[in-house]
C-alpha cells in the first residue's frame, strides 16, 4: 500500500530511511524513484525503502512529489504521486530596518545607544549580528551587540574629527546569513568649550613695576568650533596685581608686588585663567572632559631680601629704590657682595628715572649749601684775619687760631672740588 503523503524534518540525517513502499510481486523487482523538483536528494532500494541521500537543508526545498516504479522485467508498476513535506527548512534571517541613517550627538557617554538593527527569522533561530565599518577606524568608535543588534558608542565621539561612519550589518542564524544592510551614522556638532594649550602655566619674575608685560609663554586656548576666544583672569585674594588681555591672552602686572612690605622672599599669585568662546562656553560645560580653566601661578622672587643683606653704602641707592620697592638693612661689610650679585637695589635705582633725578637734586643742594657756608666762613673769619695786617694773629689766641683758619680753608677746598 502506498501512502499519498509523508512528512519529515530537513534535519534528518543522511541514509536515514524516511519511507518504505510496499511492493507485492512473485518476481524480483527493480524500484526507481523520481522527484519533482529534481535533483532528487533521496535513494530507493529494490525493497522499496527510501533514504536521505543529500543535505535537505542545503537543498532548501520544503515540498517534493515522488513517483515510484517497480519493474519485474515483464511489467512496470507506477505508484500514485506521493507528497513529501520537508519541515524545518531553514530560511535565512532578514534585516528589516536597513538601509538607514542614524544621528548621534558628539561627546555622549560611552555606551550611548545609536541604533537598533531589527531582523526576522521564520524559524525563530537565534541571531548573531556582525558588522564591518568604513572607514576602518570607525570600528573603534561603534559596537553592535552580537545578540541584540544594538549599535552603541565605544568612545566619546568627536564631530570635528570623525563626523560620519558607515557600517554594513548582517545576521547569521546558525545556518544562513542575511543579506547585508547599511547603516550610516552621522555625528551632530555640539558647541564645546575652548581647550587650553596647556593645563597650567608657571612663571617667575623679580619684582617689577606696574604695567610690566610678563612674557609668559604658551598662554593660548582654541575653540573646537573655531570661535574667537576671550580671556579673563581671576586671582581671588591676590586680585589687582595681574590682568590678561582679553584678545591676546597677554598677562600684565598692573600693580607692583612688594615682597619687603609683605616680609617674604617669594610670593605666589595663584590665578585662574578662563578662556571663553563667542557663545560664552567656558568652564564647566565641556563634555569632552578637557581642562577649561588653566591654573596660572606667578611666583615673585626676591634678590635682596635674604642673606647677605645690603650695606650702608647701598643706602644711597635705597633712597631711590624705596620709591618703587624697598630694601633691607645696612652693614658696610656687604657692599661688595651686593654690588657683585647685581642686587635688586642697584638695578632698581638705575632703572628708575625718578630716583636718578632725586639723587642728583640732593647732591646739588648739598653742594650749594656747602659753598654758601664756606663763603660765609671765609668772609667773616679768614678775610678779617688777613686784612688786619699786624693783628693777623690775635694776641690772646696765638698760633692755635691760625691753625683753625687753615682747617676751615681745607674744608672749603673740598667743597670746591665737589662743586667742580
Ligand atoms: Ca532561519
Ligand atoms: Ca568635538
Ligand atoms: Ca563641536
Ligand atoms: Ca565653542
Amino acid at each position: 500500500m502506498l501512502y499519498t503523503s509523508v512528512t519529515f524534518s530537513a534535519n534528518t540525517a543522511l541514509n536515514t530511511a524516511v519511507y518504505t513502499a510496499t511492493i507485492t510481486n512473485n518476481l524480483p523487482v527493480v524500484v526507481a524513484l523520481t522527484c519533482d523538483p529534481s535533483p532528487c536528494p533521496f535513494n530507493v532500494d529494490n525493497s522499496g525503502k527510501v533514504t536521505v541521500a543529500a543535505d535537505l537543508q542545503s537543498n532548501g526545498v520544503s515540498l517534493y512529489t515522488w513517483s515510484l516504479e517497480a519493474d519485474d522485467t515483464y511489467n512496470t508498476v507506477v505508484s500514485q504521486n506521493i507528497s513529501v513535506i520537508i519541515t524545518d527548512i531553514n530560511v535565512a534571517p532578514t534585516i528589516t530596518n536597513l538601509n538607514d541613517v542614524a544621528t548621534v550627538l558628539e561627546n555622549q557617554p560611552i555606551g550611548t545607544s545609536v541604533y537598533h538593527v531589527s531582523y526576522s527569522d521564520v524559524n525563530g533561530d537565534t541571531p548573531t549580528f556582525s558588522a564591518s565599518f568604513t572607514p576602518a577606524a570607525c570600528a573603534s568608535m561603534y559596537n553592535i551587540g552580537t545578540s541584540d543588534g544594538i549599535v552603541s558608542t565605544r568612545v566619546a565621539l568627536d564631530f570635528e574629527s570623525d563626523p560620519s561612519c558607515s557600517m554594513v550589518v548582517d545576521v547569521f542564524d546558525g545556518r544562513a546569513t542575511s543579506s547585508p544592510g547599511t547603516l550610516t551614522i552621522n555625528v551632530a556638532d555640539v558647541d564645546e568649550t575652548p581647550v587650553w594649550l596647556q593645563a597650567g602655566y608657571t612663571y617667575s619674575t623679580p619684582e617689577v613695576p606696574s604695567g610690566t608685560a610678563l612674557a609668559v609663554a604658551g598662554i593660548s586656548a582654541t575653540d573646537p568650533e573655531g570661535a574667537a576666544i576671550s580671556y579673563s583672569i581671576g586671582c581671588g585674594s591676590d586680585s589687582g596685581y595681574l590682568t590678561v588681555d582679553p584678545t591676546s591672552g597677554a598677562v600684565t602686572m598692573t600693580a607692583a608686588f612688594d615682597l619687603e612690605v609683605s616680609a617674604v622672599n617669594t610670593h605666589t599669585l595663584a590665578c585662574t585663567l578662563t578662556a571663553a568662546d563667542a557663545t560664552g562656553q567656558s568652564s564647566g560645560a565641556d563634555l569632552s572632559g578637557a581642562a577649561v580653566g588653566a591654573t596660572f601661578s606667578l611666583t615673585m622672587t626676591a634678590t635682596d631680601g635674604g642673606t647677605p643683606p645690603l650695606s650702608d653704602t647701598a643706602v644711597v641707592m635705597v633712597i631711590v629704590v624705596s620709591t618703587t620697592t624697598t630694601t633691607t638693612t645696612t652693614t658696610a661689610a656687604t657692599t661688595a657682595a651686593a654690588a657683585s650679585t647685581g642686587s635688586e637695589e642697584s638695578t632698581g635705582f638705575l632703572s628708575s628715572t625718578e630716583s636718578i633725578v632725586f639723587f642728583v637734586l640732593a647732591c646739588v643742594i648739598s653742594a650749594m649749601l656747602a659753598a654758601v657756608l664756606g663763603f660765609l666762613v671765609w668772609k667773616f673769619c679768614c678775610r678779617n684775619a688777613y686784612t688786619n695786617g699786624a693783628t693777623k694773629v690775635a694776641p690772646n689766641q696765638g698760633t692755635n687760631q691760625s691753625n683753625k683758619y687753615e682747617v676751615l680753608l681745607v674744608n672749603i677746598g673740598l667743597y670746591s672740588v665737589l662743586l667742580g
